[in-house]
C-alpha cells in the first residue's frame, strides 16, 4: 500500500517544473482562471474532476498551473515540488467565506507548502456584491501570515481583469 502510494505521488511530482498549486473551494473560478489565461474565455467549464494543468509562459518563465478539484483526500500528492500557492476565493460569496479561511489557514500549517509564497486571488471583481481585496485581506486576516511571501489580487476570470497582475507576482516569487 505503501509503494503504491508513493508511485501515485510520483506521478504527479516532477523537480524541474515550476508548479503553481491552485486551490480553494469548488466554485471560487480556479478553471475559470485557467482557461482565460490559457484559452481567453471561460466557454466549456465544466466542475473538475481530478485536474487541469496547462503550461503559461510569461516574460520567458513557464509556470505549470495545476488546477486541482475537490477530492481534498488527493491534495496532498500535490504538495511536493510546489513552487507557489494560489488560494482562489469567490469574492461575491459571503456564507462561505469563513469556510475558504479555515481552508486556507489549514494549508498554510501543510510541512511541504512552508515554504511556498502565496497569492490569494479575490476573484469574481465583476459582480456587484463582490468584497474588494482590502475588505477580504481584513476578513481574512491575512495581515496575521508573518512566515511566508504573500499577496492579495483582485481579478475576474470572466472580463480578466487583474489576472496579469496576479501572474507577473508569481512569476516575481518563484525560485
Ligand atoms: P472551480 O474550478 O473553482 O470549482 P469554476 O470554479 O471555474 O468551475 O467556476 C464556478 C462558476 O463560477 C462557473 O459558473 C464560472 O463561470 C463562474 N465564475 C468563475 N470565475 C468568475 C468570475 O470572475 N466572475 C463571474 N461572474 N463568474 C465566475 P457556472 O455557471 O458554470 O457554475
Ligand atoms: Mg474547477
Amino acid at each position: 500500500m505503501g509503494q503504491l502510494t508513493s508511485k501515485v505521488s510520483s506521478l504527479f511530482t516532477s523537480n524541474n517544473e515550476n508548479r503553481v498549486l491552485m486551490l480553494g473551494l469548488d466554485g471560487a473560478g480556479k478553471t475559470a482562471i485557467l482557461y482565460k489565461l490559457k484559452f481567453g474565455n471561460t466557454d466549456n467549464i465544466i466542475p473538475t474532476i481530478g485536474f487541469n494543468m496547462e503550461k503559461i509562459t510569461i516574460d520567458k518563465t513557464t509556470l505549470s498551473l495545476w488546477d486541482i478539484g475537490g477530492q481534498k483526500h488527493l491534495w496532498k500528492f500535490y504538495y511536493p515540488t510546489t513552487k507557489i500557492l494560489i488560494y482562489v476565493v469567490d469574492s461575491s460569496n459571503e456564507e462561505r467565506l469563513q469556510d475558504a479561511r479555515e481552508e486556507l489557514f489549514g494549508l498554510l500549517e501543510e510541512p511541504e507548502l512552508v515554504k511556498c509564497p502565496l497569492l490569494v486571488v479575490a476573484n469574481k471583481q465583476d459582480l456587484p456584491n463582490a468584497l474588494s481585496s482590502e475588505e477580504l485581506t481584513e476578513k481574512f486576516h491575512l495581515e496575521s501570515i508573518r512566515n511566508r511571501k504573500w499577496h492579495i489580487c483582485g481579478t475576474s476570470a470572466q472580463t480578466g481583469d487583474g489576472l496579469n497582475d496576479g501572474l507577473k507576482w508569481v512569476k516575481e516569487h518563484i525560485k
